[in-house]
């Protein structure tokens, strides 16, 4: 039965395909596929909460739990993996972790101090886990006894949190790994028989009263960010999935939840088996950005990166190539500019403090937003040509370009292609409104657009941003020669 579902779903996209083809510049049509466990949704939402979302531009993400105390070592050894998945080391006893909540008691933690730094780097949101693979909740659950309750802190982190960054208008979003290792009903693996079928309903409930847990105890918090969404046995629960999704938006309307939640019923994750997004936003770009505005198929995504290669939670030694905030803001402007939100993560320690290295980054990051945040924050993509000299945001409201530079050409000019029929009204210094630029006109074309230079007055050491006020007007060319007609 499933065989013939498959060679359906085949053929279906197998004709559909050559099809599209001899029409090039057809709008694409869905595929006739009828699924009714895919995207409940097409095109971008386009509600309050939804617009809030697109705008914060940056955002911050922290992973906190009791992986933060060993900090990627055990007994004198060095973990090289990423230090959140210790306790699946082989050499981490696995009861040595899973008593690891008898010795969190986080001295130095400050909810305060962190919603701070974050405001102060410029970051709109945060997303924070409220339990990691490892099953340990920093919120009193009700229904397991692996929380911080039962840890020497006691108090609810999570509550904490979520006060502290609200209070400083930085909105809440919630992190929470299906995965469970301390959950009995717990399986990665399909399950065969009846008790291991038992279990993993067991399981499937309790994830369930989680969810509507968080929801109820942190009414103001705007979204759950799910993970550890790839097991088979989890990719097979789409019809649960699909309505536990469903009464998580009923108790909350305007919630907003990202695309790894839940797979279609033939198991495709993010996209369904017609190509469109499950969810309200692309949740796939995990350490990677998309290179066109095409890879982003004119979806909602967001990037969540680290600093070091791969930790997320707390490792004591980084090793390898650790970023630089010049390297950190490029990828932010890059996201913008193809129309997501960069999300940087951050791993306290076991006390609760954040580390040195990850506190200077984000002041330098937050040095930069506070002289630009106008050219990511409330922006998106330009819709002009990309340029090697960096990327081109444009304000949702007012419409100005700005035009962050990274690499400066040898020759100190700037191409910049604007479209048909507009011109630049105005062109300066975003850290120095009154350093303005007369650009170059290089040709002027009702087909092909607009193009200028921009030649740079100086050499900045960080980053700068060039604001372009653009008219729609048609203007006659200066330039007194016609473009080869090739
Ligand atoms: O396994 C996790 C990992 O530890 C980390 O939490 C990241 C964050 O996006 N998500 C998973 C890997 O995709």
């Amino acid at each position: 039965m499933k065989k013939l579902t498959y060679l359906t779903l085949f053929l279906c996209l197998g004709l559909y395909q050559p099809l599209m083809a001899q029409f090039p510049g057809a709008v694409e049509k869905r595929s006739s596929i009828t699924l009714e466990h895919g995207a409940h949704r097409l095109g971008k939402r386009t509600d309050a909460q939804m617009e809030t979302w697109r705008n914060y531009g940056l955002g911050q993400f922290i992973h906190w739990g009791l992986y933060a105390i060993p900090g990627g070592h055990w007994n004198g050894k060095y973990y090289a993996g990423a230090a959140e998945w210790i306790r699946s080391w082989k050499d981490m006893p696995k009861d040595a972790y899973d008593n690891l909540y008898k010795e969190f008691n986080p001295q130095n933690f400050n909810a305060k101090a962190w919603a701070k730094q974050a405001k102060d780097m410029g970051a709109r949101y945060v997303i924070i886990t409220t339990k990691h693979h490892d099953g340990f909740c920093i919120w009193p659950s009700q229904y397991t006894d692996y929380t911080i309750a039962n840890s020497p802190y006691k108090k609810d982190a999570l509550k904490e949190i979520v006060e502290a960054y609200e209070a400083i208008g930085i909105d809440v979003y919630l992190y929470f790994s299906i995965i469970d290792w301390n959950h009995k009903g717990y399986r990665s693996a399909i399950p065969e028989t009846g008790e291991e079928k038992r279990a993993y309903e067991d399981f499937k409930k309790f994830t369930a009263n989680q969810l509507k847990e968080l929801l109820r105890n942190y009414p103001s918090t705007k979204g759950l960010w799910f993970d550890g969404t790839w097991d088979k046995a989890w990719i097979e629960q789409t019809a649960f999935a699909d309505s536990l999704e469903a009464e998580l938006r009923e108790m909350r309307p305007g919630l907003i939840i990202g695309s790894r939640f839940r797979a279609d019923e033939f198991g495709r994750r993010h996209f369904d088996s017609n190509g469109d997004l499950m969810g309200d936003y692309e949740q796939g770009w995990e350490r990677k950005l998309p290179n066109t505005i095409e890879d982003v198929h004119g979806n909602d995504w967001d990037c969540v990166m680290t600093i070091p290669e791969n930790q997320w939670g707390y490792h004591s030694e980084w090793r390898g190539h650790v970023k630089t905030s010049v390297e950190l803001i490029e990828m932010m402007a890059k996201s913008v500019a193809l129309d997501g939100n960069f999300v940087l993560n951050f791993g306290p320690d076991g006390q609760g403090a954040i580390r040195p290295e990850e506190t200077k980054l984000a002041k330098e990051i937050g040095e930069w937003m506070k002289v630009n945040h106008e050219a990511i924050y409330d922006c998106g993509y330009a819709g002009l040509e990309k340029q090697d000299w960096g990327y081109i945001t444009k304000h949702r409201k007012t419409g100005k370009y700005y035009l962050i530079v990274f690499n400066i050409p040898v020759s100190g000019a700037l191409r910049i292609k604007l479209a048909p029929g507009s011109d630049i009204a105005s062109l300066y210094d975003l850290a120095e409104p009154n350093r303005n630029y007369s650009p170059e006109e290089i040709h002027r074309s009702k087909a092909d657009g607009n193009e200028f230079f921009i030649h740079l007055k100086h050499k900045p050491s960080q980053p700068m941003v060039i604001v372009l006020e653009s008219t729609d007007k048609e203007q006659a060319s200066s330039v007194l020669y016609e473009k080869a007609k090739t």
